[in-house]
């Protein structure tokens, strides 16, 4: 199977319950060639419960009433296709590249599954022969750091750890002081989730960023900010708050799988102003995909 179509199985599997619950019902009015205004308010709520965003879903139905009056048949689908690939296509993440060595930090509140990204993140890029060196940068909570090295394990990566409760600044800089020294790739350094307010988050990720800039002048080269899925529209005020503070590269969606709202990418990347990189699909190793606005656009509109 080709990538793009590997690609879209794995989002049409993350899709699965925004399928179910909304995007099935949409079917039947998707294949229409004329519709009523009736149909249309039907078809304009189930986009807005799949979490488009009112922004986005204005659009496309101001599209969808133009082609109508032109008074020749339309085809649903295909309008909102166009629609949604020009809305997704706008921000694209830069590829994952190893240059040199690449430090990356994950960020975000607890439980949204940085951990877990990291893992996966960690495995994805080993699959590509690229080395890895895990940090356990969340000191914060024993298991956090037996959870990370579950992982690494996993991915048959090494990890570096320092006692519970110890600096995270100390063990980033440690993780790059021999990432460097090995000419390692990859960084990947995990970080605790009691970020409660945007000056919380700053002052740890100065924190940081400073002491690897003292090993690495560039680092760290990304930072993502991990967001759960099943929040919605609703996590986007204080991701808002997060992604403008200085240093965020890219968003991490996780959960997809286990939300009914998955057109919240949409409204996300356009609040945000920032690239998707990764969407997590689930729990297994396997179960990162790298962002591409058609595979997901086409997954969503499987219908
Ligand atoms: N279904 C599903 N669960 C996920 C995904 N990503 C993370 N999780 C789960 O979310 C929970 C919290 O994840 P964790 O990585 O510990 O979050 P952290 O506190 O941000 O590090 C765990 O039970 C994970 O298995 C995903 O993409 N899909
Ligand atoms: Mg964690």
């Amino acid at each position: 199977m080709g990538l793009l179509g590997g690609l879209f199985n794995q989002f049409k599997k993350g899709l699965k319950r925004t399928q179910e619950l909304v995007l099935a019902p949409m079917g039947r009015l998707l294949g229409l060639r004329r519709l009523d205004e009736a149909q249309l308010g039907e078809l304009e709520d189930l986009l807005l419960q799949a979490d488009l965003g009112v922004k986005a879903v204005d659009v496309l139905m101001a599209r969808l009433r133009t082609e109508l009056k032109g008074g020749a048949d339309i085809d649903p689908k295909r309008v909102l296709r166009e629609e949604l690939l020009r809305l997704l296509r706008q921000n694209p993440a830069q590829p994952f590249r190893a240059d040199g060595t690449q430090v990356v930090l994950l960020v975000g509140v607890n439980g949204v599954g940085k951990t877990t990204t990291l893992g996966k993140l960690a495995a994805y890029l080993k699959a590509r022969d690229e080395a890895v060196l895990v940090v356990a940068g969340d000191t914060f909570r024993a298991a956090a750091i037996d959870q990370l090295e579950l992982w690494a394990e996993r991915a048959g990566v090494p990890v570096i750890r320092n006692q519970m409760g110890g600096d995270p600044a100390a063990i980033a800089f440690d993780g790059a002081t021999s990432a460097k020294a090995k000419g390692t790739p990859w960084v990947l350094i995990d970080t605790a989730g009691r970020l409660h307010t945007k000056d919380h988050l700053m002052k740890e990720l100065d924190k940081i960023r400073r002491s690897l800039q003292k090993v690495i002048p560039e680092a760290p080269h990304r930072v993502l900010l991990v967001l759960d899925a099943t929040t919605g529209q609703n996590g986007l005020v204080q991701a808002e708050a997060f992604a403008r503070t200085a240093g965020i590269t890219d968003l991490v969606l996780t959960k997809l799988d286990g939300s009914a709202k998955g057109g919240v990418v949409v409204p996300i990347m356009e609040r945000l102003k920032l690239p998707i990189a990764f969407v997590g699909v689930g729990e297994g190793v396997d179960d990162l995909v790298p962002f591409d606005a058609e595979a997901f656009v086409d997954g969503l509109l499987d219908v």
